[in-house]
């Protein structure tokens, strides 16, 4: 099992670049930029501008930015589409499509007023495209394949240049046999950071991706068709304890963006603070029409982002609020056995179903500490170990770990929080009790007349459900 305190960070370990005359052959500035490669699964430490305006960048939960060159005055990436094997979490790989040796893609950043040109080799078996999902741009550059541009053949490198007019939290996934590609593990995130360095200036900023995946136990690749019954609900194409958690020091303005690429909507639930949405799909929410919320909504093929102040130290869970979604490959299909006696039954129904388990009598709670025997390459559906035990958790799942004293760019997971003495939930041990006290609920019957409900369709009916006497201020009032 995994405990949360020991998944690693490791700063940019798993980057490989390789060289532009690797190629092309040409000299550097005549060709294609380098497409650098990612191989590990881990967060990565934000890529720190070191020319053109300062920004705070953004770190891809369990990803990465892709490095750039400036080429005159445009600032050129270079996306490769291809097949990629992704840790979904440790004990479950996946063969996706993705770019650059993960899915999602390498993040793009770069600046409200930047050109930004952009190639795109395809390494898939089939055609593919990009749209830059939220972007102005000219027409020919949105990326919806046969409407705006011929598609990608497989094979060939096509090049897509705008200006960035919209700071913001933007998208790219492929427009081309688009519900394949995009079950397979296509995307990324695209944050255009404002001109203004002080614009809405945070601390620390998260990105990250919710997609999902149909994965059989014992499978790798997924299942393209599936609609809404997804087996691994993902952030960034990693399922708990597989997700980093939010590292953040105390006091910090924190912003967490994310994109909903899934079939269905997320509700994201964050413990321990309100916040205010700060940015969407179209723009920056003005800080005078934002309220307090604990959850927020995300339909598909939206963005939100929120923002606040980390004025509370602790381990804080962040989770989707469907409880489905924060639950692993196996078990979604389990009967319910809440309050049966299995003792008996448990031979009886071997027998008609050889593999039947004994569990849930209880709830399913105790799975979460089970050590079940899984199928090979599959997670189980509660797991995760903290400091006070199981989590059971899993899916879309991960903490907020705000800490005192961190230096300015560690992300470095920091270990289970140190609860202040006094402070954590404990088991009562005073005088025993044979039995919770109860009050008794009141003995006397409710007064009938009083208890009956009025149908205000019907004003002429008494107290008894019979028609009262007509007077002249009686009657209907609807006209
Ligand atoms: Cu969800």
């Amino acid at each position: 099992m995994t405990d949360l305190s020991r998944r690693g960070f490791i700063g940019t370990s798993g980057l490989v670049i390789a060289g532009a005359t690797a190629v092309s052959g040409r000299t550097a500035f005549a060709a294609v930029p380098e497409a650098p490669t990612m191989t590990s699964a881990a967060t990565q430490a934000p890529l720190v501008p070191t020319s053109g305006p300062d920004y705070q960048p953004v770190a891809t939960l369990n990803g990465w930015t892709l490095p750039w060159r400036m080429n005159g005055d445009w600032k050129e990436f270079h996306l490769v589409a291809e097949p990629v094997e992704r840790e979904i979490a440790p004990g479950m790989i996946a063969y996706l499509w993705g770019y650059n040796g993960q899915s999602p893609g390498p993040t793009i950043e770069a600046v409200e007023g930047d050109k930004v040109r952009i190639y795109v080799t395809n390494k898939l078996p089939e055609n593919t495209t990009i749209h830059w999902h939220g972007q102005r741009l000219p027409n020919g550059m949105d990326g919806v394949g046969g409407l705006n541009q011929p598609h990608i053949p497989s094979g060939k490198t096509f090049v897509y240049e705008f200006q960035l007019r919209r700071s913001g939290t933007y998208m790219y996934h492929p427009h081309s046999d688009e519900m394949v590609q995009m079950a397979m593990g296509m995307m990324g995130m695209f944050i255009v950071h404002p001109k203004d360095p002080a614009f809405r200036r945070v601390d620390r900023d998260f990105v990250f991706l919710l997609n999902a995946f149909d994965i059989e136990p014992g499978a790798y690749v997924p299942k393209v068709n599936t609609m809404l019954d997804f087996n691994m609900w993902c952030w960034n194409s990693r399922a708990f304890p597989g997700i980093d958690p939010f590292v953040v020091g105390k006091n910090d303005k924190v912003r967490i963006r994310f994109g909903n690429l899934t079939m269905t909507n997320h509700p994201i639930h964050m413990h321990g603070y309100e916040f205010k949405v700060s940015c969407t799909d179209g723009g920056w929410v003005d800080p005078a029409s934002a309220w307090d919320e604990v959850s927020i909504d995300c339909a598909v093929g939206q963005m939100r982002a929120f923002d606040f102040v980390a004025d509370e130290p602790g381990d804080w869970a962040i989770h989707c609020h469907k409880s489905h979604h924060t639950m692993n490959a196996m078990g979604h299909s389990v009967k319910t056995y809440i309050g049966v006696t299995k003792k008996d039954l448990v031979s009886r129904i071997r027998k008609a179903a050889p593999g039947y388990m004994p569990m849930g009598s209880n709830g399913m709670g105790e799975m979460g500490s089970m050590e079940m025997e899984l199928p090979r390459n599959t997670l189980p559906m509660m797991t995760g170990y903290s400091q006070f035990g199981p989590v059971e958790m899993g899916g879309m799942f991960s903490v907020v770990k705000v800490r005192e004293g961190l230096a300015k760019n560690d992300y470095a997971d920091p270990g289970h929080y140190k609860n202040p003495e006094g402070t954590v939930a404990f088991e009562y041990k005073g005088a025993k009790l044979s039995e919770a006290p109860r009050v008794e609920p009141p003995k006397a019957k409710p007064d009938l007349a009083t208890w009956r409900v009025k149908d205000p369709r019907k004003p002429g009916l008494g107290a008894d459900g019979k028609p009262l006497p007509r007077t002249k201020a009686g009657g209907h009032s609807n006209h």
